[in-house]
């Protein structure tokens, strides 16, 4: 038979968990709200030339005070998990001491809201937003945050982890190390390599600090890495070693001490011009390589890499910005001929196969989660009001089916989130970029399900044909 329609043929395993995610920055808004203090999104937002348009955070969707029709929304969707984010100076506003009880009840409240709904909650403790006083002490690129972070995590856990079953640390430590301090689109928006690689082991190092703590209270610990699929442009040697430095930085840095206990030795070869790792201490690695229960994968794309000068664009954003790639600054990336979404990222499903496939062959084994896996187009809604999105549902369609023949393989997959549920402000390109199922208004707030938020909607009941 013939998969022409969308979502034809899709089975998953029972039990197999569907879902949508966010994150506190991009929706909450309520910047002040409750005794919230600054984080480093805050200050980088209202920074003149950061964001596209000099938006920010500030409202964002109102989901702080909205949270009830959202949870509404998500029920009339049949979403069976929503993964958002905690944001850490909302509940600990100088990212030190006691809790903000004001702050806590929020998460509180929409825990319950969800519970209630029969939505499971997955919350992430560290989607970006530090505390803006640990910055200013430093920030990740000092140890004592990877400690302040253990902290946050064992108190907030210990307030809502009765009601939760899966917790993740972070959220994607590329972004916060090397967008955050190596090219400097990311908050705080520092540009030092050196700086980046420390970031990435302290968070690393918070990670596991977090889950050891975690795990000893009895509960599941996770976390999220967002993996490429990196190909070189040709077989030439040049390009071939492009592409093995791209993985080294994007994916093995942190898989590798994650899931192995070690850092990769040619990733620390490639790295011997920016730091000779005396960051890392005795120890570190087997706190950082703590067991985990689940390892969410985070996948849009992939990398075309090249050994040529640096003429691509590898998709992260901000011309002119500097390399997010300590000590392999001169690799080049090339735009494959695949079809684009509307951050110029190629569309490549294939490649969530291959990555899952990788984890899998390459590492000891994990139960996986596809953590965050969407688009962004130009949507518009029609006169009639409807926003008719099939770009979305067939990159949704795709992604699904390459999950499938990933599970068809044998890997542990078992649940798939959505990236976003609704539009959001995506980072340093403001408001102008809409991944989400859910069309928002930014006038007036609101909130319009686009044709794949019923599509998806129609997949997770199983009611498309089959
Ligand atoms: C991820 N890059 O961000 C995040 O987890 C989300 O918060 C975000 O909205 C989503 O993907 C879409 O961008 C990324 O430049 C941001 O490589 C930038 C990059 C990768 C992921």
């Amino acid at each position: 038979e013939s998969q022409t329609e969308p979502g034809t043929g899709l089975q998953f395993p029972t039990g197999f968990l569907f879902g949508a995610a966010t994150a506190a920055y991009q929706v909450e808004g309520a910047a002040t709200a409750d005794g919230r203090g600054p984080s480093i999104w805050d200050t980088f937002a209202h920074t003149p030339g950061r964001v596209l348009g000099g938006e920010t955070g500030d409202v964002a969707i109102e989901h702080y005070q909205r949270y009830r029709e959202d949870v509404a929304l998500m029920s009339d969707l049949g979403l069976q998990a929503y993964r958002f984010s905690i944001a850490w100076p909302r509940v600990q506003p100088t990212g030190r001491g006691a809790l903000n009880r004001a702050g806590v009840d929020f998460y509180s409240r929409l825990i319950d809201e969800l519970l209630a709904a029969g939505i499971e909650p997955w919350p992430t403790l560290y989607h970006w937003d530090l505390p803006q006083p640990l910055e200013d002490a430093g920030g990740w690129p000092e140890r004592d945050t990877a400690e302040r972070f253990a902290d946050y995590a064992g108190a907030i856990t210990a307030v809502l982890g009765d009601r939760v079953r899966q917790w993740t640390t972070l959220n994607e430590p590329w972004c916060s190390a090397f967008l955050g301090y190596g090219s400097g689109v990311h908050a705080p928006g520092r540009q030092d390599p050196a700086a980046a690689v420390r970031a990435g082991h302290h968070l690393m190092l918070g990670h596991g600090l977090a889950a050891g703590l975690l795990r000893s209270g009895g509960h599941q610990v996770g976390v999220t890495i967002n993996l490429y699929d990196v190909v070189p442009v040709s077989e030439r040697e040049i390009d071939v070693d492009a592409a093995r430095r791209i993985d080294g930085l994007q994916n093995r840095f942190f898989l590798d001490p994650v899931l192995l206990g070690s850092y990769p030795a040619d990733v620390v070869a490639d790295l011997a011009p920016v730091t000779d790792f005396s960051h890392v201490h005795d120890g570190d690695l087997a706190v950082i390589s703590t067991p985990l229960d689940i390892l969410g994968v985070n996948y849009y794309s992939r990398h075309v890499v090249t050994g040529e000068a640096n003429t691509g664009d590898d998709g992260h954003g901000g011309g002119g910005s500097a390399s997010p790639w300590p000590g392999s600054e001169h690799v080049g990336f090339s735009k494959g001929e695949l079809p684009v979404t509307a951050m110029g990222w190629e569309i490549h499903a294939e490649g969530l196969t291959s990555v899952l496939e990788r984890v899998c062959v390459e590492y000891p084994p994990v139960p996986l989660y596809v953590t965050e896996n969407g688009a962004a187009f130009a949507d518009v809604p029609d006169s009639d009001g409807l926003v008719r999105d099939p770009d979305r549902i067939s990159y949704l369609d795709g992604h699904l089916r390459a999950c499938q023949a990933a599970i068809d393989v044998g890997v542990p997959l078992r649940g798939y989130f959505c990236w976003s549920l609704f539009d959001n402000f995506e980072w340093s390109w403001g408001y102008s970029r809409r991944f989400g199922l859910v069309y928002v208004d930014y006038e007036t707030q609101t909130r319009t399900p686009k044709s794949s938020a019923y599509w998806y909607g129609d997949l997770i009941r199983g009611r498309l044909a089959t």
